[in-house]
């Protein structure tokens, strides 16, 4: 973490991707001077077609599309090189982050601890891991991930390259063999209980406008202590239902030393449509960390999801037998 970001860390979170199109111009003003003038992703913007963008060029922050649906963007690409594992089973995974001439980026500049962030999703949501890969001196990444449920799914690579100012996110598909039963997206809930933890979630995800959302954990009805992880009480990842568009939100507060603090933990987010979102919250406590999920609407529900099932989002982390 460099201390000098940590304002702008803020900033370009709640700019990440989705919100540097709707203009939230006071939550990128108070970055700090190492990422002054960009504000946010405009650089992504600048690069990306805008949908119905002609604005390009004036003081607006063009449309931008949202993070995790490309593979390649910005002149990086994410080169998965294990398209394809088995169900069940330690399976590694290796990629390599291109830039536009092809060469593997082997800089990065640290992003909560982290020069990358790896979120696997399955397509239909119910499974999810945030992985730290560690990066051979090659550039190439790895990791290894057991996926209990055969399908697609999304990789998720979340960095910013050394010689960029602002972060991206590339999605890549990962096919996990064996026979597919898709599970339907569990009901919108405000509560999840993950390993003994009950979460409850408070606030409403906006569409198009930042929101806040608070999570408080609790075991057996008292707040629990949440310890550091990351440099923060909590991770939020929210993706989009339909496409797996990403929006990784950091927390108002960052954390400070290893002192437990808890049990809420409040974020900013800004989704950039109406639709259904899970979101996955990853906190610590007693030295290990929790997922819990939550699947929530931004705006009015335009289309009645077409099945939803009670939410089992304690099971999320369990292999789940069909
Ligand atoms: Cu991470």
């Amino acid at each position: 973490m460099r201390p000098l970001y940590k304002i702008g860390a803020f900033g370009a979170a709640l700019a990440a991707s989705f919100a540097a199109a709707y203009g939230i111009g006071d939550a990128v003003s108070p970055l700090s001077p190492d990422t002054g003038g960009g504000g946010g992703h405009e650089p992504a913007a600048h690069s990306s077609p805008a949908p119905g963008g002609s604005a390009r060029g004036d003081s607006t922050p063009a449309a931008t599309t949202p993070g995790g649906l490309q593979v390649s963007q910005d002149g990086y690409t994410l080169d998965l090189r294990t398209p394809r594992v088995p169900a069940g089973e330690p399976a590694a995974l290796r990629f390599v982050i291109r830039d536009a001439d092809g060469r593997p980026v082997t800089d990065y500049r640290r992003e909560h601890e982290k020069d990358l962030h790896l979120i696997l999703a399955s397509r239909d949501l119910t499974t999810y891991r945030h992985l730290h890969p560690t990066r051979a001196a090659d550039g190439t990444w790895t990791t290894t991930a057991t996926l209990p449920e055969p399908g697609g799914y999304r990789v998720l690579a979340d960095f910013t390259p050394a010689a960029e100012r602002e972060g991206l996110t590339l999605g890549a598909d990962l096919a996990v063999s064996g026979t597919y039963t898709p599970d339907a997206l569990p009901a919108p809930a405000t509560t999840a209980t993950v390993d003994g933890y009950e979460v409850t979630l408070d606030g409403t995800l906006k569409a198009g406008g930042a929101s806040d959302l608070t999570f408080t954990v609790r075991r057996d009805g008292k707040p629990a202590a949440l310890q550091p992880y990351l440099g923060a009480y909590g991770h939020l990842v929210a993706l989009r239902s339909g496409d797996l568009a990403y929006l990784h939100v950091h927390p108002h507060e960052e954390a400070h030393g290893t002192a437990a603090s808890g049990p809420e933990v409040a974020f900013s987010a800004t989704a950039p449509s109406r639709g259904t979102y899970r979101l996955f919250l990853d906190f610590r406590t007693g030295g290990e960390v929790h997922t819990a999920a939550f699947t929530v609407r931004a705006g009015e529900p335009t289309t009645p999801t077409a099945e939803e099932r009670p939410d089992k989002s304690h099971e999320e982390q369990a292999p789940h037998g069909h």
